[in-house]
């Protein structure tokens, strides 16, 4: 009894406390008054965020100003063409080994319980070499994965939910001597275990309070907090049951990364290990994204952080070879969102600085150098912190 008092008096001081503490209340959304860019010299003249091809964008990160992503700059990438589907005669079908097969229209889907979560991710080629381009944050509106799943039934063998988008396209299947090119369905899997436990797995028909767009998947896409984009298949077609592991391009060849361990890491080395992951869960990252100068002379560096929602221990700024310094966290931020920060720079010398983040999160994982990660040999997942050039 006593325990449980004293444990609560802890907590309601905790929570005074925190009250007292003024949280900042927000560089961003409103950029100050009076500020201007300070213009950053390390992006190329040919960095273009909308290719005339139309099939793609990247977000300018110089242009953020607010925690969420609008629809028309949320970037988008996908490996085929954008698929256009009338919402009226859409039909998402549950197959397999479901209990009953089942087609649920978009009114149908509509119908159930809605859930709403803010969730930024990256597709897993995002780098520095994309300008960091290839990442965006936005609230999803949607229904629970495993409430659809619900609707049709699981049998007691179904271990493996595969996604089927509507987009196809020709792909190799290497077997032996024999290279057979065959169409597939863009697919991605996840175990039955991940569609069930997690309460977060949304099959999503809005984005920021409007339905999706063509370019995001319309009308309905997976949305997978804390994971990689691919893990999020757009224009889903059909959700199908199996007990056996999915084979599919984008799930079992091209989404993986090779990582040397021991010896010299050639590949040439007997001492060299390789070890092959599938691409699931966000690596701990952050970028600098937006350097302001505001009327004092300050430099407010802002950017932002993303992980599989492991809770951050800090997100750090380091300005030339200076050292660590801790930013604050945008008290906004939730578990799968963007994390956003900020470092207040004071008496910043005319002219050019490099500037550099790296977060770290409560188990201690602290994202990697460039050179820490040169041990990866395959260009996905590049987590690593990304030095920036400013001129001041
Ligand atoms: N149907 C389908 N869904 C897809 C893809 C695709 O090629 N086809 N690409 C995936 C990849 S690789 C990424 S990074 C994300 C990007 O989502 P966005 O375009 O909405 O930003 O979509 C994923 N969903
Ligand atoms: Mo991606």
């Amino acid at each position: 009894m006593s325990g449980e008092l004293s444990r609560r008096e802890t907590l309601k001081q905790a929570m005074a406390l925190a009250a007292a503490l003024s949280v900042p209340d927000w560089v961003l959304p409103a950029l100050a008054q009076g500020e201007v860019d300070v213009p950053f010299t390390d992006v190329p003249d040919t960095f273009n965020p909308r290719p005339a091809d139309g099939n793609r964008r990247s977000l300018d990160l110089r242009a953020i100003n607010g925690p969420i992503t609008p629809n028309d700059q949320f970037f988008f990438i996908q490996h085929y063409d954008r698929p256009e589907i009338d919402g009226g005669a859409y039909k998402l079908k549950l197959t397999g080994l479901v209990e009953r097969p089942v087609e649920l229209s978009l009114a149908d889907i509509k119908a159930m319980k809605p859930v709403d979560i803010v969730c930024g991710y990256e597709c897993s080629g995002n780098s520095p070499g994309a300008m960091q381009g290839l990442s965006s944050n936005a609230r999803f509106t949607g229904v629970r994965l495993r409430d659809v799943l619900k609707r049709a039934g699981v049998q007691e063998k179904a271990r493996e939910v595969v996604f089927f988008g509507t987009d196809r396209g020709n792909e190799d299947v290497v077997f032996r001597q024999n290279t057979f090119k065959v169409q597939q369905q863009f697919a991605r899997s996840i175990t039955i275990e991940n569609a069930m436990k997690s309460s977060e797995a949304l099959l999503a028909y809005a984005m920021n309070g409007q339905p999706l767009d063509r370019n995001h998947g319309f009308p309905l896409r997976v949305i997978m907090p804390g994971w990689y984009g691919v893990a999020n298949v757009k224009w889903l077609a059909e959700v199908h049951l199996q007990e056996a592991r999915f084979l599919g391009n984008f799930q079992a060849r091209w989404y993986r990364t090779l990582r040397a361990v021991g010896g010299s890491g050639d590949e040439k080395d007997p001492q060299t290990q390789f070890v092959e992951n599938e691409i699931t869960r966000l690596n701990l990252k952050s970028t600098v994204a937006r350097v302001r100068k505001t009327p004092s002379g300050d430099l407010r560096v802002i950017g932002y952080a993303l992980n599989d929602g492991t809770p951050l221990r800090s997100v750090e700024v380091k300005v030339d070879n200076g050292p660590w310094q801790p930013a604050q966290l945008d008290p906004s931020n939730t578990k799968y969102s963007w994390k956003l920060f900020s470092y207040s720079w004071k008496g910043a010398s005319p002219g050019e600085h490099t500037i550099v983040s790296r977060a770290t999160d409560i188990n201690g994982a602290v994202q990697p150098t460039a050179d820490e990660l040169a041990r990866k040999k395959t260009f996905l997942e590049n987590s690593s912190q990304f030095p920036r050039k400013i001129r001041v």
